[in-house]
């Protein structure tokens, strides 16, 4: 028996579930990019807020690519379960935020209608580091873009703009630096070339708040479906396991009315940079070195990873002495107890967290996460030694081709076999023939990696 609208009644009481009328919620929110991570980030908080009795925040998801997510959770009426995992035991709850899940290629003209809606005022992304189709040089790539978000987003403001409607809320979740910044000028860009006219009721009618996320979400696999179905009784395909640990810091620039996250564990802040470096360069900093590193010492979960003592040193290296100098911290923020309590996080037995999932897509994410450190520390005269050991082992994962999961995997693996690490570390941080670096800026760290070249 599959979960939705009408089984959900024979879920067991331990289950807890919505207390609204969902049904009567209006969509306000349009979600770019519905994965595991914003059903058991975002949408967790926003189904406590209509809980608390806030109305018309359902959450209206759109895949760009896959129809998977689609598939799970339409013919469950949007509903899923979230369960949060501990040594102490699981604990279910049931969410239903999500009104439905569309499908960008298929469904254009609906994804469009709910961006146009009077009652959408916040269009949210977890696209992805990728999916902002940012070229090398930080600047709009406009073949990758025009396969995201940016036309259907393009198309729902230029309705809004000719009904005089109001602007929106942009509210990009992902793992980049000042992700809202870069958010903003590429969206910028992108009408500046396709839609001008568009261009300037964007910028005086729009915001784009800058955010940190933080929850630790693996892939639910098809294990965890079953000994959940076991224990609720119905099958739910869409389901999420996560930690009990979840922050979210927000730049309170919104365009309209949003919900009142801040009542349900969300923080609210005129400045996001100091929590968003902190978690960039120590939590996810420490992941991927514990990733790469770890798959080269034959783990496969981060917590196995992390009670070996050689790769726990590398990681509180990279964290305490590398990368917690480099930021700068919030009023009342202390960097000390938070890398105890990342440890802590790290070292949950009941997450099975895969290091092949942290593994993926390495180009995108080792600038903010070890570069910026190794940089701001090389600047002050000083060597980084975790980063670059981590670095060593992300080209340990480079040769071993069995698992480079990296939009960039044909072009490093040419390069692996033309010149081995020196040229991919060339490719990387100098460029190679004929072509710009793949990171521009970190030109400067080629001699320090030139040591495990
Ligand atoms: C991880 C993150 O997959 C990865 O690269 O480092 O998804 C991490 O689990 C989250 O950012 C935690 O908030």
């Amino acid at each position: 028996m599959r979960l939705s609208a009408t089984t959900a009644a024979s879920l067991p009481g331990e289950v807890v579930r919505p207390a609204y009328d969902r049904g009567a919620m209006a969509v306000g929110i349009v979600h770019f990019g519905i994965g595991a991570f914003t059903r058991a980030h975002q949408a967790w908080y926003t189904d406590r807020a209509m809980n608390a009795g806030e109305r018309d925040w359902a959450i209206c998801g759109v895949s760009l690519r896959s129809r998977d997510v689609a598939e799970q959770l339409n013919p469950q009426d949007g509903l899923y379960t979230l369960t949060e995992r501990s040594a102490d035991g699981d604990a279910t709850r049931l969410i239903g935020a999500v009104r439905e899940v569309l499908h960008a290629p298929d469904d254009a003209a609906a994804v469009i209608d709910r961006l146009a809606d009077p009652a959408c005022s916040i269009v949210s992304f977890t696209v992805t580091e990728k999916g902002y189709a940012r070229a090398h040089d930080g600047s709009l790539d406009f073949a990758a873009a025009e396969a995201s978000f940016y036309p259907l987003l393009a198309r729902g403001m230029e309705w809004r703009a000719a009904e005089g409607l109001p602007g929106i809320t942009l509210l990009s979740c992902d793992n980049l630096a000042a992700n809202g910044r870069v958010l903003a000028a590429l969206m910028g860009e992108y009408l500046d070339s396709r839609f001008p006219d568009l261009a300037g009721w964007f910028a005086q009618e729009c915001t784009v708040p800058s955010t940190m996320v933080d929850r630790i979400v693996p892939r639910s696999d098809p294990a965890d479906l079953a000994a959940l179905e076991q224990r609720i009784g119905v099958s739910d395909r869409g389901a999420v396991f996560t930690e009990s640990f979840s922050q979210w810091v927000i730049e309170d620039r919104f365009a309209g009315p949003r919900p009142r996250w801040e009542a349900h564990g969300a923080q609210l802040v005129a400045d996001v940079a100091p929590f968003e470096l902190a978690k960039l360069r120590m939590l996810n900093g420490a992941h991927s070195a514990l990733a790469y590193a770890g798959l080269r010492e034959g783990h496969a979960f981060v917590h196995e990873a992390v009670a070996d003592p050689e790769l726990r040193a590398l990681a509180e290296r990279l964290m305490r002495i590398e990368a917690l100098p480099t930021v700068p911290p919030a009023p009342g923020m202390d960097l000390a107890a938070y890398a105890d309590a990342l440890l802590a996080r790290f070292a949950n037995p009941a997450l099975w967290h895969r290091l092949a999932q942290i593994a993926m897509d390495g180009t995108q994410k080792i600038p903010q996460r070890w570069l910026d450190t190794a940089r701001d520390t090389a600047r002050r005269g000083e060597p980084s030694p975790a980063i670059v050991a981590a670095f060593d082992a992300w080209l340990w994962h480079l040769e071993d081709a069995r698992y480079i999961d990296d939009p960039m995997a044909p072009a490093l693996a040419a390069a692996m076999a033309e010149g081995g690490r020196r040229a991919v570390i060339e490719l990387c941080l100098l460029g190679r023939a004929g072509k710009g670096a793949l990171w521009p800026g970190y030109g400067e760290l080629a001699d320090m990696l030139a040591c495990v070249a």
